[in-house]
């Protein structure tokens, strides 16, 4: 039924985040006879350079309007023709929750979580508050996606599936991004890896590598392939992006290489079970709240209130 949205029929009722830079604004609302509240996503899309000809930007359809003339400096709006004029759009329904929060503008913190921290607070938390992974399942299970897939390698053990991640078009080099979710279930994240999960991250690293070559034509060397932590979804799964392309997620605080990590295990086997762990928090997360009632964390709670204003 998501094919019957429109967005003719959705009732803004509040912007969640407005990022200039990223030219990604998020808002709240529902859709017209629709219960539960949805979350549309626009973000306008970065420039294909196979545009910039007399078929794109500079065919007829394409109208200037002037803003100023001035002298030799001329300031314009160009309309450019319709097929090349599409705003990326996301739409989560029904939204949860959690959703809201994660595509709300709001404060940052970073924590250090050792290991007890995790197994006391972080572990606990994530077993009951987690996002659904249907979605993981649907493109594990083949049900959908699948003419988007990249590269399916089978294997129970250290099989995986590669395909364009949900902020990518599939089609635009510029920002090229696609995520590998491995086959084996148990995984939640890079806390739970090992020696016994070096073949499959070899793997990924490797058959992803060849997988993006053969298709997109981008060298491994000029990829960017990393683990976030925390992620968002607690089924492991690496991001593949286009090292030219500064995609959203990459920070330090965030991502951690895939070369890395798998040096880092070569090293010593247990070193994700006993490292310190550095990740960011939004004051909007419910994990926000168990890491402040017991201390680890203070609030902002200054700067909500000039928002409020
Ligand atoms: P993450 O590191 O768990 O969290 O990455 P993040 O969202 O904070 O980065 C999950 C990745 O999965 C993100 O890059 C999402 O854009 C992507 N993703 C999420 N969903 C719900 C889907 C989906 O339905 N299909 C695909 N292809 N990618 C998704």
């Amino acid at each position: 039924n998501e094919s019957q949205l429109q967005l003719r029929d959705f009732i803004l009722s509040k912007i969640l985040n407005n990022n200039t830079n990223r030219k990604i604004v998020c808002a709240l609302g529902n859709f017209k006879d629709k219960s539960g509240v949805a979350l549309v996503i626009l973000e306008k899309n970065a420039f294909k350079e196979e545009e910039l000809n007399e078929k794109g930007y500079f065919s007829e359809d394409s109208e200037l309007r002037t803003f100023f003339q001035n002298d030799i400096y001329g300031n314009y709006v160009c309309f450019p023709n319709s097929s090349i004029n599409g705003v990326k759009t996301t739409i989560i329904y029904p939204a949860t929750e959690k959703h809201i929060a994660k595509y709300s503008q709001q404060e940052v913190h970073i924590i250090l979580e050792t290991p007890q921290l995790y197994q006391k607070y972080t572990l606990s938390h994530l077993a009951k508050e987690q996002f659904n992974l249907q979605w993981v399942y649907n493109i594990l299970e083949g049900k959908s996606e699948q003419d988007r897939v990249v590269y399916d390698n089978k294997c129970e053990k250290e099989g995986f599936v590669l395909l364009p991640d949900l902020k990518w078009d599939g089609l635009t080099k510029e920002t090229l991004y696609l995520l590998a979710i491995v086959r084996q279930r148990e995984i939640k994240s890079l806390r739970d890896l090992n020696e016994g999960h070096l073949p499959l991250l070899k793997r990924v690293r490797d058959e992803g590598k060849k997988a993006i070559l053969d298709k997109y034509n981008v060298p491994g060397s000029q990829l960017r392939i990393y683990l976030h932590y925390q992620p968002s979804f607690y089924h492991l799964h690496i991001h593949f992006t286009y090292l030219k392309h500064e995609a959203p997620g990459i920070y330090a605080e965030k991502s951690h290489l895939l070369d890395a990590v798998i040096d880092n295990i070569e090293m010593m086997n247990d070193y994700y079970q006993k490292a310190t762990l550095p990740f960011t928090i939004r004051e909007m997360d419910t994990l926000f709240n168990v890491y402040e009632t017991n201390g680890y964390i203070k609030r902002i709670k200054e700067n909500i209130e000039l928002i409020d204003k």
